[in-house]
């Protein structure tokens, strides 16, 4: 099976763009009607939905920001109401909260249509063991991937991450054909194999989706050698809908974005300028067919560049190149988003340390950590040892509470963390993708 979705997949450009706009509109006219904030941002920008004509109208519509969900939290931006969402997700927030994602049925099904179509990029069939080692719960890995291997009719293990001892037993025991996870436990899955005696002669996997966090190519010839398989990279964020936005195909030459769902954008992240095919800049998406949390202009803060050129796979989906940078200071770590500003919310809630810290954050082994360095008070410091240790504690459980990875807290002498005469540097990233 070479696509999941042959008519959309490989759509004529001029036939696209009319049913984007005819999408596009309905769209506006949904969030219009349906969400106050939109509505008030639209007027603010002099824009009605019928002023929408298409998706060369699109720059008149508003951006939308993550912020923007914060302030509407948790339900605010939700276009139908709660009796028909039959699902909610959520990620990282920059502070406390999270970004709550809602989903009608329909959505649903959409979902598992561009994750169908994703998951027949990488080679599956019908007959395809799909190992699921995306997280389950609250983010939308998991059961993103899940859906769409079952709406393929593959067959699915719902293992989640962790736990890699059974995740290589179930992969040789099951006859997994496909992994799904992030691309950093896809390499430490290898590194474990190699421990465990099992061959890689002895495994059926055949290929794997990563995706999730940014990696490299010569991660990509790493993992594909050392678990002899092909890698392909997925690329989506919850707030459009989750994984499925964009797929790599067989020939590795940037993301087909499902545009027929999503219409993809590049500005300029400080003017808001739109940038002409195939500048670099930053990616922005507004879902045409979503119903529960349908988004304009989205600022997703990826880099990125589009290119439009026919694929030799046959897509004529427009491409995006592999996501590299983001334009904020969000990290992913173990595939979860960390933003400096929630561990300095959490020093700061706690109010017995200096506002001075450090995050550095390392890959040892094929493990991504992070360490935490908080600069004590001249209080804290003249007190006794059992304290400051009860101290790290603390900030270590809050920490952890509020990101749901765990950490390590160093407590530091006063005065020890280097000031700056500007911008604070306070995250150290000594990763090397
Ligand atoms: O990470 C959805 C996902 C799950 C994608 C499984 C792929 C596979 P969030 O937790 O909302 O959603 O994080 C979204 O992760 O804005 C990017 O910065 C980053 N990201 C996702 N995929 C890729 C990728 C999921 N392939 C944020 N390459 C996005 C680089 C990625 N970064």
């Amino acid at each position: 099976m070479l696509y999941w979705n042959q008519s959309r997949e490989c759509m004529p450009r001029e036939e696209m763009q009319k049913l984007q706009s005819e999408r596009l509109k309905k769209t506006v006219k949904r969030v219009y009607h349906n969400v106050p904030f939109y509505r008030a941002k639209m007027q603010a920008k002099g824009v009605e939905p019928e002023d929408i004509k298409g998706i060369e109208d699109l720059s008149k519509l508003p951006f939308t920001y993550k912020q923007d969900l914060r302030d509407n939290y948790p339900y605010g931006l939700f276009a139908a109401p709660l009796s028909e969402i039959v699902r909610i997700h959520a990620s990282s927030g920059t502070t406390g909260k999270k970004t709550v994602v809602g989903y009608t049925r329909n959505d649903l099904e959409k979902w598992s249509e561009v994750m169908a179509r994703t998951l027949v990029s990488a080679g599956a069939v019908k007959e395809s063991v799909i190992q699921v080692a995306y997280g389950y719960g609250l983010f939308t890995g998991g059961l993103g991937a899940h859906y769409g291997a079952e709406k393929i009719g593959a067959s699915v293990i719902p293992i989640s991450g962790g736990n890699t001892k059974l995740q290589l037993e179930i992969m040789k025991d099951f006859g997994t054909t496909l992994l799904a996870c992030t691309p950093s436990y896809a390499l430490y899955m290898a590194e474990e194999l190699e421990e465990s005696g099992i061959k890689p002669g002895e495994l059926k996997l055949k290929s794997g989706v990563f995706g999730a966090e940014p990696w490299s190519a010569a991660m990509r010839d790493e993992i594909e050698r050392r678990l002899g398989i092909m890698a392909i990279d997925i690329y989506g964020l919850s707030e459009v809908i989750g994984p499925g936005v964009a797929t790599e195909c067989p020939c590795k030459c940037g993301l087909h974005v499902q545009e027929d769902h999503f219409i993809p954008e590049i500005i300029d992240p400080d003017t808001e300028e739109l940038l002409p095919a195939g500048s670099t800049g930053e990616l922005v998406f507004s879902t045409v067919t979503k119903e529960g949390l349908p988004l304009l202009r989205y600022r997703t803060r990826d880099i990125s560049s589009l290119d439009y050129e026919k694929c030799d796979c046959g897509r004529t989906l427009v491409r995006m190149s592999k996501v590299t940078g983001r334009t904020d200071d969000m990290l992913i770590i173990r595939g979860v988003n960390v933003f400096p500003s929630q561990i300095e919310s959490v020093l700061l809630e706690l109010g017995e340390t200096a506002p001075h810290y450090l995050i550095i954050v390392d890959r040892i082994g094929k493990m991504d950590a992070l360490e935490i360095w908080v600069e004590m008070t001249q209080t804290l410091f003249s007190d006794e040892v059992k304290k400051i240790e009860d101290m790290e504690r603390l900030i270590r459980k809050r920490v952890e509470e509020t990101l749901g990875i765990s950490v390590k807290v160093k407590l530091v002498e006063p005065k020890s963390i280097q000031r700056s005469e500007g911008k604070a540097k306070r995250v150290i990233d000594k990763r090397k993708l």
